[in-house]
C-alpha cells in the first residue's frame, strides 16, 4: 500500500505583540501555546512553518491610522483597491506586529530552529489579512503569501493549524486550508482566543468549513 500521509504544521503568529505580558494585542494567556507547539515540532511533519504578521505603520487595520475610532470597538469598510464593487467591513486593533519591531518577533521561547519556513502576511497596508493564504478579496486578490503553493510544492495531504489567536488567524488559516482541500486540523490547546467567549461558535464555524478541532490531542 503506498502512504498518502504528508502533514504539515502551520504555526499562526505567535509573535510577542499576541502574548502577554507586553503584547498590544496581547490575546489572554497567549504564551501558554508555546509548550504543546514546541511538542509539535519534534514530530516528523513533511513541512513546520510559521507566519508572521508583518504589517507596514501605516496598515489599514490600526485604529490609529483611522482619526477617532477606536480599537476593538470600531470597524472600517475595505474597499477592493482594484475593483470598487468588492468591499468587507472589518474589525480595527491596535498598532501591532509592525515589520521589524520587537513586537512583531516570534516567541523566544518558540523551537524556531525546527521551522522549514516562515512566511509574512498582512503586509499590504490597504487589505486585512486575517488567513494565512490570501486576503479576503476574490475578483481580484490582492495579496497572496505564497502558501498554498509551498503547502502543493511539498505534497502536503493534511493541515495542522496551532497559534494565535484562534477566533481571528487560526481559524482563518483553517478554514481556507481546507477550502483549499487539505484534510484540516486545528489543535485546541495550542490556541488561545482574543474573545474566549467566541470560541464555541468559532468551533462550529470552522468545523462548517470541512476542518476538524482536535482536542487533547498532544500527550
Ligand atoms: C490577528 C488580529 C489582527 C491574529 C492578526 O493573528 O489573529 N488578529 N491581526
Ligand atoms: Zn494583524
Amino acid at each position: 500500500m503506498t502512504s498518502n500521509f504528508r502533514p504539515a504544521l502551520i504555526v499562526v503568529d505567535v509573535q510577542e505583540d499576541f502574548c502577554p505580558p507586553s503584547g498590544s494585542l496581547a490575546v489572554p494567556n497567549g504564551r501558554d501555546v508555546v509548550v504543546p507547539i514546541n511538542k509539535l515540532l519534534d514530530l516528523p511533519f513533511v513541512l513546520k512553518v510559521a507566519t508572521k504578521d508583518w504589517h507596514p505603520q501605516d496598515h489599514i487595520s490600526f485604529a490609529a491610522n483611522h482619526p477617532g475610532k477606536q480599537p476593538y470597538v470600531d470597524f472600517v469598510t475595505i474597499v477592493n483597491p482594484d475593483n470598487a464593487t468588492e468591499s468587507y467591513s472589518s474589525q480595527l486593533w491596535p498598532v501591532h506586529c509592525v515589520q521589524g519591531t520587537t513586537g512583531a518577533e516570534l516567541l523566544a521561547e518558540l523551537d524556531v530552529g525546527k521551522l522549514d519556513k516562515i512566511i509574512e502576511k498582512g503586509t499590504d497596508r490597504r487589505v486585512e489579512m486575517y488567513s494565512p493564504f490570501y486576503d479576503p478579496f476574490v475578483s481580484p486578490r490582492v495579496s497572496d503569501s505564497g502558501l498554498a503553493a509551498l503547502l502543493r510544492d511539498h505534497a502536503v495531504t493534511d493541515v495542522y493549524v496551532v497559534g494565535l489567536a484562534g477566533d481571528y488567524c487560526v481559524k482563518s488559516c483553517a478554514e481556507d486550508a481546507a477550502k483549499e482541500g487539505f484534510r484540516t486540523y486545528l489543535i485546541e490547546e495550542c490556541t488561545r482566543s482574543v474573545d474566549a467567549g467566541n470560541w464555541p461558535q468559532c468551533k462550529k464555524v470552522i468545523e462548517g468549513s470541512g476542518a476538524k478541532v482536535a482536542t487533547d490531542y498532544i500527550q
